[in-house]
């Protein structure tokens, strides 16, 4: 496995849940000091820094980049993959096959978590989840063809009402042609929706492909009540091999939280 930490380049989303929030030469010198072995992006678009600058600091530092997070095309532009209006899921599929794109230069996969939308009045269920399905197997095929997967996010009941459930979101997956996605266990999510963290992982193994790595309060691991140590088991237990991600609030700053977040993943995963 591979330890990682977030890096927000979106100053106007301060308060969010991102470890590191500084320009990203800082961050990449933080998070190696701290001993990460990659970092994951969060930028509103498909690009980070001054050009060649993202390249060079993964060649300077030895890190890998862990992923990229889509979410920006939903706070900072309204596009989501189910909306009712065809122009913004039009845009929203053009948002997420760029940052494919951009991440697949690093060979690190993108995410889409709150792009996915949610059904309500204008668009029932069905149509909802009829589109989440087309938008992802047209963005999985675009992955695999620049060499990534795509990770979906199942996300808890206050973010989205399509999928908020480990298994529910595999099934979703079983269903579709394309091999290019995978999940995402975000475990701050799971920890309101799932009966049993260590065991949905377990049961859905084949799907995994990225962690992100928070407490129950989304805090940085080792200040909520997550009972931790079974989830580690059962990653182990499954042979994962990604990324653990601290997607947590940079609590009670960003320098704290990352020391938190280093000090649990050596805890349980090394
Ligand atoms: C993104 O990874 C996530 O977990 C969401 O809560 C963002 O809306
Ligand atoms: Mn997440």
């Amino acid at each position: 496995m591979k330890s990682c930490i977030t890096l927000s380049l979106v100053s106007s989303l301060k308060g969010g849940p991102w470890v590191l929030w500084d320009n990203l030469a800082d961050g990449f010198k933080k998070a190696a000091e701290f001993g990460f072995d990659s970092l994951e992006l969060f930028t509103d678009g498909p690009k980070a820094g001054a050009p060649n600058e993202l390249h060079n600091l993964l060649n300077q530092t030895g890190m890998g980049l862990g992923a990229v997070g889509t979410g920006a095309g939903k706070v900072l532009n309204g596009l989501t993959l189910t909306d009712k209006n065809p122009d913004i899921r039009a845009k929203a599929i053009s948002f997420i096959r760029d940052m494919i794109d951009f991440g697949a230069q690093y060979n690190a996969p993108a995410i889409i978590g709150s792009m996915q939308g949610s059904h309500g009045e204008q668009v029932s269920r069905e149509q909802a989840i009829s589109w989440l399905q087309q938008s992802l197997e047209e963005l999985g095929q675009h992955a695999t063809s620049r060499g990534v997967t795509l990770i979906y996010e199942p996300l808890n009941r206050y973010e989205t009402n399509l999928f908020n459930h480990y298994l529910d979101a595999c099934e979703l997956l079983d269903q579709l042609s394309t091999n290019g996605i995978s999940l995402l266990a975000d475990l701050f999510h799971m920890n309101i929706e799932e009966d049993d963290i260590a065991d949905s992982i377990k049961k859905g193994s084949k799907h995994l492909g990225h962690v992100h790595f928070a407490d129950s309060n989304r805090r940085p691991v080792g200040n909520g009540h997550t009972n931790m140590e079974p989830i580690a088991q059962a990653l182990k237990d499954v042979g994962y091999e990604g990324c653990i991600s601290a997607e947590a609030f940079a609590w009670p700053d960003p320098l704290t939280a990352a020391q938190t977040t280093i000090d649990s993943y050596k805890k349980y995963f090394s």
